[in-house]
């Protein structure tokens, strides 16, 4: 397989852009590879600038449910197009957009749309902040919730994946008041709110920055039940899990009611969307009705309003998530079997239509245990599986995500190309 192209492009692209890429992963860095950049996506499939074919368990990072390209979405940000782009001004779209999420995950009862998962995360902070008046936070080991300078404390993502889990240029100030506890570990919680000086605590429901760690059972409830007895905020980070995990996202999937929700990714429909929302009596401190500043020029941009509307719509149809669920489980299944069948030491940690396949004999439970896995392994996996034609998120610590558009033929190809990749 040539990518000469890639290579020349990534030469470039050095030159100009710290690392050739607009986000750290996207280097490949830690699979010991370099990037392929890619020219095309359509249905279950990305192709390089050489040509070369991939079936794409990355979707984007989340996204692309639907798979690339979806006739619908194209459709409807065609139409959206030839009414303009961006106005700056309010637009009835954003409207319908928030009522159309608000029908879905019914605890935010109020919505303000913003452009990306850290605009989301950064804002539901600060606001709980103000609504408390309190300025600690709570949050995991390994968990991600974008970049802004108080997330950036034992962080997952790209920065475990870079060793970087606190980034140099955050001030002592801005981490001081984030307190880190492991996943899945509610007394460290309990003791972390006995003050009863934490603004919030923000957590994945199904965390997917470490790899993807399950919330262990009465995980969830027991957050919920102790941040309502220190009148703390509960943020659930659904920008992975929202739509994705189930229709209402991970909060409908288990049952909880969080205070505020930030979300992104699938509600764009493959362009920049995100929002946050929660408790009309939180959502109600932001400006211009309280004191809590927030802004954006691109925020509610009705092309992206267009685009995630009709991906709401389109998964709201009958089936598809029994269909997401069925691929999702078919593809863990055969991944862990062949990681096994070789006599390598596998764990499949599979939520739905997202998962990680780690290589440590397991249980993962947090950070800590996501740590143990063979990252050599994993980057060896990764090279073979993209010589077989598939493209995985090129770290240990993430997901992979399956769409829509796979079909159970293409599914078992990857697997077949799994079980040859995990011995060479
Ligand atoms: N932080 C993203 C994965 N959890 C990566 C985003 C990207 O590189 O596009």
């Amino acid at each position: 397989m040539s990518i000469q192209k890639s290579q020349a492009i990534f030469e470039r692209a050095k030159a100009i852009i710290p690392g050739g890429v607009n986000s750290p992963v996207r280097a490949c860095r830690s699979v010991g590879v370099d990037p392929v950049f890619i020219a095309q996506g359509d249905g279950s499939s990305v192709w390089d600038a050489d040509g070369n074919k991939y079936l794409d368990l990355i979707g984007s990072w989340g996204p692309l449910i639907l798979g690339h390209g979806h006739p619908e979405i194209l459709d409807t940000i065609k139409d959206s197009l030839s009414m303009g782009t961006t106005f700056g001004a309010p637009t009835e779209i954003e409207v319908k957009f928030a009522e159309t999420l608000r029908a879905a995950v019914p605890s935010m009862e109020m919505i303000r749309a913003v452009s990306s998962g850290t605009e989301a995360t950064m804002s539901a902070l600060r606001l709980a902040r103000g609504f408390t008046g309190r300025a600690k936070i709570i949050k995991a080991d390994g968990g991600y919730h974008g970049h802004a300078d108080c997330l950036l404390v034992a962080a997952g993502s790209g920065a475990a994946t870079l060793g970087i889990p606190g980034s140099a240029g955050v001030p002592e100030g801005a981490a001081r008041d984030t307190i880190v506890v492991p996943y899945n570990d509610l007394p460290s919680v309990e003791r972390a709110l006995a003050g009863g000086d934490v603004a919030a605590l923000i957590i994945e429901p199904v965390a997917g920055n470490m790899g993807l760690v399950i919330p262990k059972p009465g995980y969830l409830e027991g957050l919920r039940e102790l941040t309502k007895k220190h009148g703390t905020v509960l943020i659930f980070d659904e920008v992975m899990t929202g739509f994705r995990v189930a229709f209402g996202g991970a909060q409908a999937r288990y049952g909880i009611t969080p205070d505020l929700t930030t979300i992104g990714k699938i509600i764009g429909g493959g362009l920049p969307a995100a929002a946050f929302g929660g408790r009309a009596e939180i959502m109600q401190k932001l400006a211009p009705l309280g004191p809590v500043y927030q802004a954006g020029t691109l925020s509610g941009n009705p092309l992206a309003m267009a685009a995630g509307l009709k991906a709401m719509e389109i998964l709201a149809r009958p089936r598809t998530y029994e269909r997401l669920e069925q691929l999702g489980q078919r593809l863990g299944d055969g991944l862990l079997a062949a990681a096994t069948g070789a006599g390598i030491p596998a764990v499949m940690n599979r939520v739905g239509s997202m998962l990680t396949l780690f290589f440590a004999p397991g249980p993962i439970t947090d950070y800590e245990t996501a740590k143990t896995s063979d990252t050599k392994r994993f980057g060896s996996f990764f090279r073979n599986m993209r010589d077989r034609g598939v493209f995985l998120p090129p770290s240990q610590f993430e997901a992979m995500f399956v769409s829509l558009a796979h079909t159970d033929e293409e599914i078992d190809q990857i697997i077949a190309a799994a079980k040859a990749s995990v011995v060479d």
